[in-house]
C-alpha cells in the first residue's frame, strides 16, 4: 500500500479548495470560513508540500494597507512555522463585478488597465513569497454573445496583457514563468483560450513566449470532450508543461472540480503514469472542490483523499511498467517501435524513394491482416489499476 505523503511527492493545493465554503448557484455556504494560517498548518499536517492562492483568498478585495499587512503576516507565519511552500501564485480577475466582461480582454479599457496593475501587484507578493509560477486563468475573458466579442481584438489584448506582465517580471528580476490555464466554458458561456492546444498556439505568438506555458486541469479538458492524457502528452512534448491543476470530472458537464481519481479514473491512471515517467518535475497541485455535503473533518479528509489517490495510482502505475507481462505486450504491440524514426539515419528521400520494400513490394495485406493486441494492454493496465496483479 502507498506510503504517507511527503514533502518530496511535491502535493500542492490552492488555498480557494479547502476553503470554499461551498456556495453554488442555488444554495448558500454549507461551511464557516477556513483562516489561511489554519489551511497552512492541516495542509502541513496531512503531508503537502506547498500552498498557492489568488490575492483575494488571502486579502479581502479593497482590504486597507494595515489589513494587508495582517493578512500577509499571519500566513508567513504560519509558512516559516511548517516548513510549507508557495511554489505558484494567481490572481482573481472573476469574482468582483468590475471583472464581469472579463480583466485583460474586457472591452473596457480602464477595466483592462485595472487588471494588469491588480495582477502586477499581486506578483510582488508571489515573488516576496518565493513563487516560481503565476498562473493566468481567464475565467471572465469570453462572452455570452458573438455580437459582444471581437475575437481578434480580444486576443490582441490578451497577448499584450501577458507580454506586459512578462516584460515586469523581467525588469523586477521576479524570475517568475507564467501558467495560462484553459478552460472551455463557466462561467463565461464560452471563455477565450479553452483548451490546451488553443493556450499552446496563442503562447508561440507572444513576445516572451519562453516564459509562458500551460496551467492544464483535468476537468477542463473533459468538459470540453477531449482527452487529458494526449493533451498533457503534447504539453510536454512542446516543454510547456509549467504546471498542473488535478482533479476529477465526469464528462462534459458543469466543472466539477471532484477529488483527485473520482471521475475518469483509467484516465487518471495513465495521467500518473504519464507524469511520473514522462519527465514532469513540477508541482502535483491539486485543484478541487470538497463536496458541499462535507463537514470541515470532510473537507481534511478530501484533501488527504487526493494526495493518498495520486500515491495509490503511482504505486499502480510503476508496477504496471515493472510488470514482464506488460513489458512483453508492448513489445507486441509495436509502442517501442513508435520511437524509431520513420526513415533510416541519414537515409535521403532519392533512397528512400528507391527502397521497394517500402512500397512496390510491400505486403499491404499481410501487415492489414495483423492485429496490435490494444484490448490485452488495456485489460493489464486495467488490471494493475484494480489491483489483480503484482
Ligand atoms: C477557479 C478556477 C480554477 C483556477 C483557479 C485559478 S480559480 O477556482 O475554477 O480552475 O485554477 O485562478
Ligand atoms: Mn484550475
Ligand atoms: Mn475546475
Amino acid at each position: 500500500m502507498a506510503d504517507k505523503p511527503t514533502r518530496e511527492d511535491r502535493f500542492s493545493f490552492g488555498l480557494w479548495t479547502v476553503g470554499w465554503r461551498a456556495n453554488d448557484p442555488f444554495g448558500d455556504a454549507t461551511r464557516a470560513a477556513l483562516d489561511p494560517a489554519e489551511a497552512v498548518r492541516r495542509l502541513s499536517e496531512l503531508g503537502a508540500w506547498g500552498i498557492t492562492f489568488h490575492d483575494d483568498d488571502l486579502i479581502p478585495f479593497g482590504s486597507d494597507a494595515a489589513a494587508r499587512d495582517g493578512h500577509i503576516g499571519r500566513f508567513k507565519q504560519a509558512l516559516e512555522e511548517t516548513g510549507l511552500v508557495v511554489p505558484m501564485v494567481t490572481t482573481n480577475l472573476f469574482g468582483h463585478p468590475i471583472f464581469k466582461d472579463g480583466a485583460l480582454t474586457s472591452n473596457d479599457r480602464s477595466v483592462r488597465r485595472f487588471a494588469l496593475r491588480k495582477v502586477m501587484r499581486n506578483m510582488d507578493l508571489a515573488a516576496e513569497l518565493g513563487a516560481s509560477t503565476y498562473v493566468l486563468w481567464g475565467g471572465r475573458e469570453g462572452s455570452e454573445t458573438d455580437a459582444a466579442k471581437d475575437v481578434a481584438a480580444a486576443l490582441d489584448r490578451y497577448r499584450e496583457g501577458v507580454d506586459t506582465l512578462a516584460q515586469y517580471s523581467i525588469d523586477q528580476g521576479y524570475g517568475l514563468r507564467f501558467a495560462i490555464e484553459p478552460k472551455p466554458n463557466e462561467p463565461r458561456g464560452d471563455i477565450l483560450l479553452p483548451t490546451i492546444g488553443h493556450v499552446l498556439s496563442f503562447v508561440s505568438t507572444l513576445e516572451h513566449h519562453e516564459l509562458v506555458g500551460v496551467n492544464p486541469e483535468v476537468g477542463h479538458e473533459q468538459m470540453a470532450g477531449l482527452n487529458f492524457v494526449h493533451g498533457i502528452g503534447q504539453a510536454l512534448w512542446q516543454g510547456k508543461l509549467f504546471h498542473i491543476d488535478l482533479n476529477g470530472q465526469k464528462g462534459p458537464r458543469y466543472d466539477q472540480d471532484l477529488v483527485f481519481g473520482h471521475g475518469d479514473l483509467l484516465s487518471a491512471f495513465f495521467l500518473v503514469d504519464l507524469l511520473e515517467h514522462g519527465g514532469y518535475d513540477g508541482p502535483r497541485h491539486f485543484d478541487y472542490k470538497p463536496l458541499r455535503t462535507e463537514d470541515t473533518d470532510g473537507v481534511w479528509a478530501s484533501a488527504a483523499a487526493n494526495m493518498r489517490t495520486y500515491l495509490l495510482l503511482k504505486e499502480r502505475a510503476a508496477a504496471f511498467r515493472a510488470d514482464p507481462e506488460v513489458q512483453a505486450a508492448l513489445e507486441a504491440s509495436r509502442v517501442p517501435e513508435l520511437s524509431q524514426p520513420t526513415l533510416a539515419p541519414g537515409e535521403s528521400v532519392a533512397a528512400f524513394r528507391a527502397d521497394r520494400t517500402a512500397f512496390e513490394d510491400f505486403d499491404v495485406e499481410a501487415v492489414a491482416r495483423r492485429g496490435y493486441g490494444y484490448v490485452d494492454l488495456a485489460q493489464l493496465a486495467l488490471e494493475h489499476l484494480v489491483g489483480a496483479r503484482g
